[in-house]
């Protein structure tokens, strides 16, 4: 017997009566037993807009069947509910999709297990949270749990229209430009760093120079716009930033007086939609103390003044970032379980990244 998931969507007529039929027609099969069934999840439809919304839910099954005939038999639910397949990801009265069997992983041209979107999907995480929160993705070695919680409750999905920007994010000595460097080097790709050591205000600003402070910001605003913009990265394309542009906000609000950051948010908010937004983020944490210790060995001049509780302010800032960030999926690196000067566990991450970015075959 295998343990497998199924998804099950629903957005066109009575959606709830579907999916429950659509249950008690697998539960009816010989060779499949029904063994729990989440609770009802709507959302939004994600693919062309203008459709009903959807019911989802995840459902556990124990089988005798292989997985190619358990597709089968999940075609013929489909069938036999009246499921006309016409536009790709239009609406429909029932989609059955196999999420998990076992802990198989399959890549034919029938059948893709896992699914091959499900770790993007919050319609399809959040009722395998209910069912199997600690069931594990074959590919990701991570929990449903685990990936759920890198979505924010957002649906996301690949595609090669737009540049494929990876952000590495965290406070100032995480480490994100050796990261960024290294993933750049997995994925034989571009990286682009902030422009920390050509901004002619920086160590003024830092010795003390308050009247300076807004000249830095602005120059940290346009060169990034500069490097971000559209047209500056190709569709498709693996990049990768040794930052995430909302620092910006971060960084004005912390540094500039009243008079300064009101001036600032209105260069910032002229130029703010310019920028490519990432596909993912990767989000480096670790404790004030261990950056600081770093800040300490590389040893920047400018940079002595910086002191515990000033980066456990800004640690404090990028948790309320990416607490309501829907932007992308955010993939947490806790740093000190994780050497990002070790080739492996760089590699092993990017393997990670790669499920979170389109990549054409020859990547
Ligand atoms: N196939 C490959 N792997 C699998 C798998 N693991 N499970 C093949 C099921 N089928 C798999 O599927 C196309 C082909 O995928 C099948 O012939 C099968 O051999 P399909 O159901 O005919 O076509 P589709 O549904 O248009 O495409 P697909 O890729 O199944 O779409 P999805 O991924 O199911 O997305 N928004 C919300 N909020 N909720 C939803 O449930 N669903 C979709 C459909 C779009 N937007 C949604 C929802
Ligand atoms: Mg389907």
């Amino acid at each position: 017997m295998t343990t497998a998931y199924i998804g099950m969507g629903a957005n066109l007529g009575d959606r709830e009566a579907a999916l429950r039929k659509a249950v008690a027609m697998l539960d009816a099969c010989d060779d499949i037993r029904v063994a729990a069934v989440s609770d009802l999840v709507e959302s939004a439809p994600l693919g062309p807009s203008g459709q009903p919304a959807y019911l989802n839910i995840a459902v556990c099954i124990e089988t005798r069947l292989d997985a190619e005939a358990l597709l089968q038999e999940m075609q013929a639910v489909e069938s036999s509910m009246g499921r006309v397949r016409s536009e790709h990801w239009g609406p429909r009265t029932i989609d059955l999709d196999l999420l998990l069997f076992g802990d198989e992983i399959i890549d034919c041209d029938e059948l893709t297990v896992p699914h091959a979107q499900m770790h993007l999907r919050s319609f399809v995480l959040r009722p395998m949270c209910q069912i199997a929160g600690d069931a594990m993705h074959p590919v990701l070695k991570r929990s449903m749990n685990e990936l759920a919680a890198r979505l924010n409750g957002g649906d996301f999905y690949l595609s090669n229209e737009r540049p494929q920007l990876i952000s590495v994010a965290g406070v100032i000595g995480v480490g994100k430009t050796t990261l960024a460097r290294g993933l750049a080097e997995a994925f034989d790709c571009e990286m682009v760093a902030e422009a920390y050591d050509t901004n002619p205000y920086m160590a003024e600003v830092y010795a003390g120079r308050k009247d300076l402070a807004l000249d830095s910001q602005l120059y940290f605003l346009h060169s990034r716009v500069r490097q971000l913009q559209q047209g500056a990265l190709e569709a498709g394309r693996p990049v990768v930033t040794d930052y995430v542009f909302d620092k910006e906000m971060i960084y004005a609000t912390r540094t500039l007086d009243a008079a300064q950051l009101s001036a600032y948010e209105q260069e910032h908010a002229a130029v703010a939609d310019l920028v490519v937004r990432p596909v993912v983020v990767v989000y480096m944490k670790d404790s004030a103390a261990s950056c600081l210790k770093r800040i300490g060995l590389r040893n920047r001049p400018y940079e002595k003044q910086i002191d515990l509780a000033t980066l456990e302010g800004f640690a404090a800032d990028y948790e309320q970032l990416f607490t309501g960030w829907r932007e992308s999926p955010v993939i947490q690196v806790d740093v000190s379980g994780f050497n990002c000067m070790d080739w492996r566990e760089v590699i092993s991450l990017a393997e990670e990244v790669r499920q979170y970015i389109w990549t054409s075959p020859h990547v």
